[in-house]
């Protein structure tokens, strides 16, 4: 069952270590509390609290030499069917998996913010094997809601795939649903993909609720297990989109109090997750949908980008230094420019990696040879786009399939793990999240290594793979179709 995940075995056992040590740590836990409660406290809430909590906390253990801290962080990717690498080719754990073992660990409550449902191939016409997984996960959604747990979805208004009955069905099976007019609001659509459950796990990445991001379409994301301060950060944003989808409801000018964020790009949550040091925060976008304290998704790629010294990697499904959905568009080279800057003000070595398929607009094509043409190794400047193509095989009779959806970017330093394409709308009026984390090289401990590693890693495999093919090469069709 774990076959995709190498490291499972490893993990699992080191949970039964680390639980014996939270039990030792709880003494600890409830000293540190006492120690926070006597000094003056801070003028806002609850999380801050929290936070010095585990500030103080992370101090002490570092003392007694204690791992106190469960938060535990794992990658999950899906690969289309029939998208073969090299043997021994690094690899996530599976998305699919990894969801339906966060359907298990639910007790009490399944916070799901998604732009639009489509789990079942008849959603869209489709009669294929590869729907499985999807219908499966509605079904585990179904038993979850009859064994008492709360599912509250947050949707985007307007949405594709509308012929999709899986809301219904979870409505008729006691979820809450609610749809947020994201175009009324802000002119964008709900576009963040993560869940919350019992406000103590977290799943984010590119994936929709779709059956095709489990098996037709490449997509990453991140879940981070047993992190009630990261987790309940995130539920501040899941309560944004709640609060918006209720009747008549507007985007308040500031936002009350309880949605400030005190986790950020200036102050990460820091913890040990199974041993290692970690630093965590989640932005979000739009910044009408940034309360107090939240790190505005720009601001986080950005920040990511400008502390690279080595190499930034990137991975995004659409690539343009403009506005998509305005007319005329606009020229936005925000993005473009801190790219172009990190490689040539610092030596930064820039890898692109854009997604090509059928629905590809070809006007990226300039933009990513533009880009591509500031490279000038013997100046020591060192740019490199390619584009990945899934290759449709005999399954053409899917649409919207075959494509890497993924959005990340990863540096020697972090990891960013985003929602949004990369082009201006997704900023300004697109509602999204992201990850950024880092994680501190273990001191020579067995284990997996630090997630930005990780990450590397999985980028490399698609760079150097027969899929990614460099802008003037021959196998690059003008229609993104792979050519072998
Ligand atoms: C969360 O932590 C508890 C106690 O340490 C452990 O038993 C449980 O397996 C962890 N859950 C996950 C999903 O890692
Ligand atoms: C959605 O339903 C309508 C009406 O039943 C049908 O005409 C249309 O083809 C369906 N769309 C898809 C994508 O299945
Ligand atoms: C779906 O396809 C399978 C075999 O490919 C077939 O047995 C089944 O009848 C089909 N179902 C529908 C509803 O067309
Ligand atoms: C679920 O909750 C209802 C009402 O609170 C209760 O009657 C029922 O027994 C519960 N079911 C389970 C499986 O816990
Ligand atoms: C803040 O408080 C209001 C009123 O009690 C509540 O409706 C809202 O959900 C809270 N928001 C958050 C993020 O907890
Ligand atoms: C589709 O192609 C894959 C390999 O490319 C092959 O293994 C599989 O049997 C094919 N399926 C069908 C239904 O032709
Ligand atoms: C990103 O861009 C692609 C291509 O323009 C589009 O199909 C997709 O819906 C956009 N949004 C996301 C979330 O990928
Ligand atoms: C596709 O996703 C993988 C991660 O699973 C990533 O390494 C790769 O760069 C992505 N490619 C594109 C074109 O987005």
């Amino acid at each position: 069952m774990y076959a995709a995940c190498g490291s499972t075995q490893v993990i699992m056992t080191g949970q039964k270590v680390l639980g014996l040590l939270a039990i030792l740590g709880l003494g600890l836990v409830t000293v540190t509390y006492f120690l926070v409660r006597v000094s003056p406290p801070p003028a806002c809430c609850q999380l801050y609290h929290k936070e010095e909590n585990l500030r103080s906390w992370e101090a002490l253990g570092r003392e007694a030499q204690l791992q106190r801290d469960s938060c535990r962080l794992v990658l999950a990717e899906s690969l289309p069917k029939d998208l073969p690498y090299a043997a021994g080719s690094p690899s996530a754990q599976s998305l699919a998996l990894a969801w339906l073992q966060l359907l298990d660990t639910a007790q009490e409550s399944i916070h799901v913010a998604s732009y639009y449902w489509s789990l079942t191939g008849p959603d869209i016409g489709v009669n294929d094997s590869s729907s499985r997984p999807g219908e499966i996960l509605l079904q585990k959604m179904q038993q979850v809601l009859a064994r008492n747990v709360s599912l509250a979805v947050a949707t985007s208004g307007s949405a594709p795939a509308r012929n999709s009955t899986d809301l219904q069905v979870l409505l008729a099976h006691g979820a809450q649903v609610r749809h947020v007019p994201m175009k009324q609001l802000t002119g964008g659509v709900l576009h963040s993909k993560f869940w919350v459950v019992d406000g103590q796990h977290v799943y984010v990445g590119s994936a929709n609720m779709d059956w095709r991001s489990l098996t037709q379409v490449k997509e990453l994301g991140a879940i981070i297990y047993n992190c009630s301060s990261l987790a309940q950060d995130l539920e501040k944003t899941f309560q944004t989109y709640w609060v918006l989808g209720a009747p008549h409801a507007i985007i308040p000018k500031t936002w009350p109090r309880n949605f400030s964020s005190h986790i950020n790009r200036f102050r990460p949550f820091r913890g040990l997750f199974g041993g290692l040091l970690t630093t965590a925060y989640f932005s979000a976008s739009p910044p009408a949908l940034c309360p107090r304290g939240r790190t505005r998704d720009l601001d986080a790629v950005l920040a990511v980008m400008k502390g690279a010294q080595d190499f930034i990697y990137v991975s995004v499904m659409d690539y343009f230094p403009t506005t998509r959905f305005s007319h005329p568009a606009r020229y936005w080279p925000v993005l473009d420019n801190a790219l172009r800057e990190a490689a040539l003000g610092r030596g930064v070595h820039v890898h692109l990696l854009v997604s090509c398929w059928l629905h590809t607009d070809p006007t990226i094509f300039p933009y990513l040879r533009s880009l591509q043409a500031f490279s000038n190794p013997t100046a020591g400047i060192s740019v490199d786009v390619k584009v990945f193509i899934v290759p449709v095989g005999n399954h053409s009779s899917i649409p919207f399939s075959r494509v890497n959806h993924s959005k990340y970017m990863v540096t020697e330093r972090a990891a960013y793990i985003g929602t949004s394409n990369w082009s201006e709308d997704y900023f300004s009026s697109t509602s999204g999240v992201g990850l950024v984390v880092h994680q501190q090289a273990p001191r020579a401990q067995p284990g997996p290594p630090p997630v930005q590693e990780q990450l590397r890693q999985l980028f490399e495999r698609d760079w150097s793979s027969s899929y990614a093919v460099g802008l003037d090469g021959h196998t690059l069709g003008q229609d993104c179709v792979w050519q072998g």
